[in-house]
């Protein structure tokens, strides 16, 4: 297994569309197992490969809580099949835009197909968490971050806070290296 560096908004490479996986092989599913194992470390309830640098049709998801048994799911190709009606406003955050924070509106329960990590097909009915994680997962795949819903005053805002956080990070590395 091996821990995977996320990337951090802004970047061209959130910004792009991921292609679909031909068929979920040996290489497919230790990046699936990696993808997990980064998530877990992050920590995180989700990831998407384009987070990782990967524009592959990918997500792995766990959304179980704390102190419950882990539910890991490693999906390739997901799809929503059918989305209810009913929406819901939950909480967003994002590996990709740390320590931000909006709600978000998004269908309440989904049924999602997709490619397991043994290459078989699959359908599950997601609701609450699940779907929230599911949903904002397969944004990342359009290129779609949680903040593309929210007001543009609000994103701005963030994009701002974070290309600030990026420029003191260089910054830091700099000096570390320079003194070093
Ligand atoms: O970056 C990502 O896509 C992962 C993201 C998934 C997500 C969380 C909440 C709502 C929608 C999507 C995260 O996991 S952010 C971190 C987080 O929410 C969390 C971390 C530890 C425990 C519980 C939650
Ligand atoms: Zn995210």
């Amino acid at each position: 297994m091996a821990m995977l560096d996320i990337i951090t908004a802004p970047d061209p490479r959130l910004k792009k569309k991921a292609q679909p996986v031909d068929r979920v092989d040996a290489a497919t599913a230790k990046l699936m197992t990696d993808m997990l194992e980064t998530m877990y470390a992050a920590p995180g309830v989700g990831l998407a490969a384009p987070q990782v640098g990967v524009l592959k049709r990918i997500i792995v998801v766990d959304a179980a809580g704390e102190g419950a048994d882990p539910k890991p799911m490693k999906m390739a190709n997901p799809e929503v099949i059918w989305a209810s009606e009913e929406t819901k406003l939950h909480e967003e955050g994002c590996l990709s835009l740390p320590e931000e924070y909006e709600p978000v509106e998004r269908p309440d329960k989904i049924k999602v197909r997709y490619v397991d990590e043994n290459n078989e097909l699959r359908t599950i009915e997601a609701d609450g968490l699940l779907a929230v994680v599911i949903q904002h997962e397969m944004d990342h795949l359009e290129g779609t971050l949680f903040v593309d819903h929210i007001s543009t005053l609000k994103r701005n805002m963030i994009l701002r806070r974070l290309t600030k956080a990026k420029k003191l990070e260089k910054g830091n590395k700099r000096h570390a290296l320079e003194s070093a």
